[in-house]
């Protein structure tokens, strides 16, 4: 199949279910929660009865998304229930928040211990880990899920609502770091700029997404300007947040706005001489890495994936048992 198939074919999916469920990733962000959101509004066109799903959703963050409301980070029951599960912005199945009960239902299927089961379509811009779905739509070179949400409105000759536009252009917005990133691309800008056209609010998005520094997160970033390191031989700038400064900061329920170290990491790897940024943080009994570099020498998803994580060319993360430790010259992992 090529792509204007398979977007043709997931449409037809859809409008020939019943009962279907969407996933984003857990600990959704902007991207996966505005994707879930565009396509709450494609199921609302269809008819559709919709359960949507992202485990850990941040409460409180994320309000100005289409949608959001209707996102229960509840787990869904009986998955044999849905016609068809959609899933977006992933990355790999472990990121679903549903692994083992999707595995369960491919396995009872290939024993033949069931007959039916859901028909998985995913919507995706990671790079490929693992093909699960029935239809994989993995486009991993869109700078968000949204853009692929475009192109499968545009390939259906689907309406693209004010709510659409916005949609689209949040999730382009803010996976481009507003359009600072190098996957900014000129056709993301020009999809962009046609969202605008069909009435996406850009003062709103940005109100949202860029004019919401809190006092807290800002004194998140100065822990963390104050605690890199550059090694000028390697390109490499880093910098480790521990779980007990972090707690001084923010509290203990750690509450943070969007994707504060996302943007951190994002913006240590656009300093001069910078090759690749990495910042480290302790998050319970784990540490949790996020890679970004801005050229084309490094492949940051194949540093994340040794350290067993994945991700894009150009920003990855990783997630390891341990605690982190202060050296002379930087950071150090210790297993616990
Ligand atoms: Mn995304």
């Amino acid at each position: 199949m090529n792509l204007t198939e398979k977007l043709q074919a997931a449409y037809n999916q859809l409008r020939l279910a019943k009962r279907v469920l969407i996933v984003a990733h857990t600990s959704p962000d902007a991207d996966a929660l505005a994707s879930v959101g565009a396509m709450i509004e494609v199921a609302r066109f269809l008819k559709l009865n919709i359960y949507a799903y992202a485990d850990k959703k941040p409460e409180g963050v994320y309000g100005f998304i289409p949608n959001e409301a209707l996102v229960f980070s509840k787990e869904p029951e009986d998955l044999r229930q849905f016609d068809v599960i959609l899933i977006l912005d992933c990355g790999s199945i472990s990121r679903t928040g549903l692994e083992a009960r999707l595995r369960a239902l491919l396995k009872a299927e290939s024993e033949g211990r069931i007959v039916e089961r859901p028909y998985l379509i995913e919507f995706d811009h990671h790079p490929l880990q693992e093909a699960y779905a029935d239809l994989e739509i993995r486009l991993s070179d869109k700078a968000s899920t949204t853009e692929i949400i475009y192109h499968f409105l545009k390939e259906n000759n689907l309406e693209i609502t004010k709510e659409l536009a916005n949609c689209i252009l949040i999730g382009l917005m803010t996976d481009t770091g507003h359009f600072l990133h190098a996957n900014s691309s000129k056709e993301a800008i020009t999809v962009s700029s046609e969202m605008l056209l069909r009435g996406a609010s850009l003062p709103k998005i940005i109100d949202h997404t860029v004019n919401n520094k809190s006092f807290v997160s800002l004194k998140v970033w100065g822990r963390a300007l104050e605690n890199m390191h550059f090694n000028a031989e390697t390109g490499l700038i880093s910098s480790g947040l521990t779980a007990s400064e972090l707690i001084d900061l923010l509290g203990p329920e750690m509450a943070v706005s969007l994707d504060l170290f996302g943007d951190i990491v994002s913006f240590l790897s656009t300093l001069a001489d910078v090759k690749v940024a990495l910042l480290l943080r302790e998050e319970g009994d784990r540490i949790k890495g996020s890679l970004r570099t801005n050229g084309e020498e490094v492949d940051v998803a194949a540093i994340a994936r040794d350290f067993g994580g994945g991700g894009h060319k150009k920003a990855a993360g990783f997630s390891l048992a341990g605690r982190l430790s202060r050296t002379a010259t930087g950071w150090k992992v210790i297993k616990r």
